[in-house]
């Protein structure tokens, strides 16, 4: 019956509390019982081990709740906009939203680019202005924006019409009007009974042959693969025989079993209706896109639309000296293979060969980062290339991808920041004051400048900015290069590093490695002072001489050297060096580790 059914799907800009909003739902809806250990947890749906050490939400996930007598099926998002392509798989399940916006930012880019999403697919929104118990919140200015946004992105009338609730989703609290006091006692019911009220019911055939578009998929050892999406049109039962039509051609199969879900975990069921969202096993071949029907009423679904990659890395197998030393996986077939199984459910990636490993494409640098960083906990090792943007060629001309960046930033840093954009070719398009001390700014800027740009600011205003881009679209290209790193430090000889060695390279910059660690001709281990690179010898030996200088019997005072992270790895590459990524170590490096290669290579491009 579907009128017991709700679809929702929590959308938001990054950190406006999606996921934190989920535990309320969870938690009050009696999805656990009250000494289970969830009831204490909190960011329950970020399960994955990257998505709790980040803080952020990198995959769609499903949950179910029961309220009275419905079942609500809430699909969490994330809010990063490299993981765009997360809600434009999931949100054909949904039959409406809770657009969530934090009471102080308001409406930001993410916000934008989501309701526009949800709003041209028809569905329902529900805003929540969350985050009411922030001493900086301006709840008139932040509804005056939302209301600007609607206006600028409704597709119908109807559409201006939404509720909007006021909520400490942290409390698991939200209210109709805003409270007097946000401390008062409280709970969600208010959205509960929105859900319930103002979401349609699911928008499907009850009547016709099966059809079910595959929004998700998901595995496990004993089943294998689970397709999952809503069922749009008809029933299912078990054993039931269906075709797959995908891009391509159509596949015959059997669905073996069948799922709901169910707080955090599926029920095995054996029938379902139009409207539910379930997970179908026996389908091995189904991809995200395909359309499962009944073989009798064969009619496929409008593929996704998924927006193109703006961002490409070179990923191949590791050519350094030190290949194989801690990794299970290395070879371009395993490389290969694990791509592969990425591209099944990350759809907003792309993957082509090349000579010598594959191109991977993506949203952004955290998207990649996050696949490259997945990797390597796998054990995976491999090496990539100075992240690149994606160029499209239109009549005739090479386009290159802009975006809009929004900076917060304090006023004593300022200057600097503008600078530094400046530097960058940045447009400014806007400023404007949050307070007395924060300045928000809006630029419109190439993604190529954008890479890097996130790790220079946060050293510059000592990890205080807060910085958030959303593609824009194209420009011709401007062939300005951005770059104005230093030259590096090269490793001279293959060896272990000594602090003798490493004391004497500490004038010429900064060093990147460590005494006593193996490192290898033509890898970079340290920042030049200078423009140009430099080879140093990093492994040699005191010579030992009868004479005893005053400071050498005490133990050689290294000053501590930088550790870079992925991230800050690939922003520092230039185009001539790779990073060798390994389940142990990142070691970045010359292209060419032999000098003489490296000479001959360098005078050719000159
Ligand atoms: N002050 C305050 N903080 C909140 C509230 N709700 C959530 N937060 C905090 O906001 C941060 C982000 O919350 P999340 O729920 O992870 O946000 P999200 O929208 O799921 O983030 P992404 O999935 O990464 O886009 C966390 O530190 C929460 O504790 C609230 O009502 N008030
Ligand atoms: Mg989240």
């Amino acid at each position: 019956m579907t009128n017991k059914i709700r679809n929702i799907a929590i959308v938001a800009h990054v950190d406006h509390g999606k996921t934190t909003l989920v535990d309320g739902l969870l938690k009050q809806s009696n999805t656990f019982r009250h000494n289970q250990a969830e009831m204490n947890q909190s960011l329950i749906m970020d399960s994955g081990d990257q998505e709790s050490e980040r803080g952020i939400t990198i995959t769609a996930k499903l949950t179910a709740v029961d309220y009275k007598d419905y079942k609500i099926n809430i699909i969490d998002t994330p809010g990063h906009a490299d993981f765009s392509s997360e809600i434009e798989r999931t949100l054909n399940m949904a039959d409406g939203v809770l657009l969530v916006v934090d009471a102080q930012e308001g409406a930001m880019p993410q916000t934008k680019f989501v309701l526009s999403k949800a709003l041209e697919m028809g569905l329902k929104p529900l805003v929540i202005i969350n985050k009411i118990d922030k001493p900086g919140r301006d709840i008139a200015k932040v509804e005056d924006g939302l209301s600007d946004l609607f206006l600028e992105l409704a597709t119908d009338e109807s559409q201006l019409h939404y509720p909007i609730f006021y909520a400490v989703g942290r409390d698991g609290k939200a209210w109709r009007e805003i409270p007097a006091n946000f401390e008062d006692e409280a709970d969600l019911s208010v959205i509960f009974e929105a859900i319930i009220d103002q979401i349609p019911e699911p928008q499907v055939k009850n009547e016709g042959g099966f059809q079910m578009q595959v929004s998700a998929l998901d595995y496990d050892n004993f089943l294998g693969k689970y397709a999952i999406g809503r069922i749009n049109r008809g029933q299912i039962k078990t054993n039931d025989k269906v075709v797959i039509m995908g891009q391509n051609d159509n596949q015959n199969a059997k669905v073996d079993k069948i799922f709901a879900f169910a707080g955090l975990t599926k029920n095995e069921t054996t029938e379902a209706t139009a409207g539910n969202i379930v997970a179908l096993v026996g389908l091995n071949d189904a991809k995200i896109g395909d359309t499962i029907c009944n073989p009798d009423q064969l009619e496929k679904l409008d593929h996704l639309k998924i927006q193109p990659p703006t961002l490409k890395i070179y990923l191949g197998p590791n050519t350094s000296p030190f290949k194989g030393r801690d990794s299970k996986f290395n070879t371009t077939r395993q490389i290969a293979d694990r791509l592969n199984k990425e591209l099944e459910t990350n759809v907003g990636l792309r993957v082509e060969p090349n000579q010598l490993g594959f191109t991977v494409s993506g949203r952004g640098e955290l998207h990649l980062s996050v696949l490259i960083e997945a990797m390597r906990r796998e054990g995976y090792e491999f090496e990539v290339g100075r992240p690149q943007v994606v160029t499209i060629e239109e009549n005739g001309q090479t386009l290159e991808p802009i975006e809009e960046l929004f900076i917060e930033v304090e006023q004593t840093y300022l200057g600097a920041v503008s600078q530094t954009l400046g530097k960058r070719y940045a447009q400014m398009i806007n400023q404007s004051n949050i307070s007395d001390n924060i300045i928000r700014l809006e630029y419109e800027i190439t993604s190529r400048a954008l890479i890097g740009l996130r790790s220079e600011l946060l050293t510059l205003t000592k990890g205080t900015v807060v910085m958030n881009s959303l593609p824009k679209g194209y420009q011709p290209l401007i062939n300005k290069d951005f770059a104005d790193r230093n030259g590096v430090l090269i490793a001279f000889e293959t060896g272990a590093t000594t602090p003798y060695a490493l004391q004497a390279a500490e004038d010429r910059g900064e060093l990147l490695v460590g005494p006593a660690v193996d490192v290898y001709q033509g890898q970079i281990v340290g920042i030049y002072n200078r423009q140009e690179d430099l080879e140093i010898n990093v492994c040699k030996t005191k010579h030992l001489t009868n004479m005893r200088s005053k400071s050498s019997d005490g133990a050689v005072q290294l000053t501590p050297f930088t550790e870079f992270s992925l991230e800050q790895c690939l922003d520092f590459l230039a185009d001539d060096e790779l990073l060798e990524v390994t389940p142990k170590d990142l070691r970045l490096r010359k292209k060419y580790l032999d000098p003489n290669e490296r000479k001959r290579f360098n005078n050719q491009n000159k």
